[in-house]
């Protein structure tokens, strides 16, 4: 009866591959031990034939006990730096201005539609290694030229002369209102500096008066 179970647990083992096939069921001793990975193998690895497979996993070593280093001898460019894959590694250029598998190939901001210039304040967007720089119209400043120069003013989206930083911006006959960037003129006076005379008066001496 006893030889029978073992030839029945012999023909079971026979089709399995290499693993749970080895138990010592039944009080049987271990069919092959050559055939037994001991110690077991580490971190998922599997025993095939008696040794680890670490294939499928990041670890090398008999008993796939020992960690790899993907990173090892890879230099990153451009201030990347490499980021330890499942045997695999990859460089992280994430704001190096780089790009590619070593981050070593400048990315043209200009082109692919990443640079921050103004759309209204700049002339020119101008690609340079690992960045890129705005090239500002007339009135308007600032890395992305959307600050205005000295003197000028953000009005309706533009950089506009600045109304109430003039001096006598409304020649004495109103007053300036920054939010219009324009003056609120006194009776008979019009424009934006209150220097034109409104329907139904004219000029007189320097004064709009009734006629
Ligand atoms: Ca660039």
């Amino acid at each position: 009866m006893r030889s029978r179970l073992l030839l029945v647990f012999v023909a079971v083992c026979s089709s399995w591959s290499v693993g749970g096939c080895f138990v010592d069921a039944a009080g049987l001793a271990p069919l092959d031990s050559t055939l037994l990975c001991s110690p077991a193998c580490s971190n998922g690895g599997t025993c095939v034939d008696g040794v680890c497979d670490c294939s499928a996993t990041d670890y090398e070593g008999d008993l796939c006990e020992v960690l790899i280093d993907d990173c090892d001898g890879i230099a990153c460019e451009n201030g990347g730096f490499c980021v330890d894959g499942r045997r695999s590694y990859s460089c992280d250029c994430d704001g190096s201005g780089y790009e590619g598998d070593l981050c070593q190939t400048d990315i043209d901001e200009c082109t692919e539609g990443t640079a921050t210039c103004d759309p209204k304040g700049t002339a020119t967007c101008v690609n340079s290694p690992g960045g890129f720089s705005c090239d500002c119209k007339p009135r308007y400043t600032g890395d992305d030229c959307d600050e205005c120069e000295d003197g000028y003013i953000r009005h309706d989206g533009e950089c506009d002369v600045d109304v109430c930083r003039r001096s006598y911006p409304c020649n004495s006959h109103g007053i300036c209102n920054p939010a219009k960037n324009a003056c609120d003129c006194d009776e008979g006076y019009t424009a934006t500096r209150c220097d034109a005379c409104e329907d139904g008066y004219r000029w007189s001496g320097g004064y709009c008066v009734q006629y």
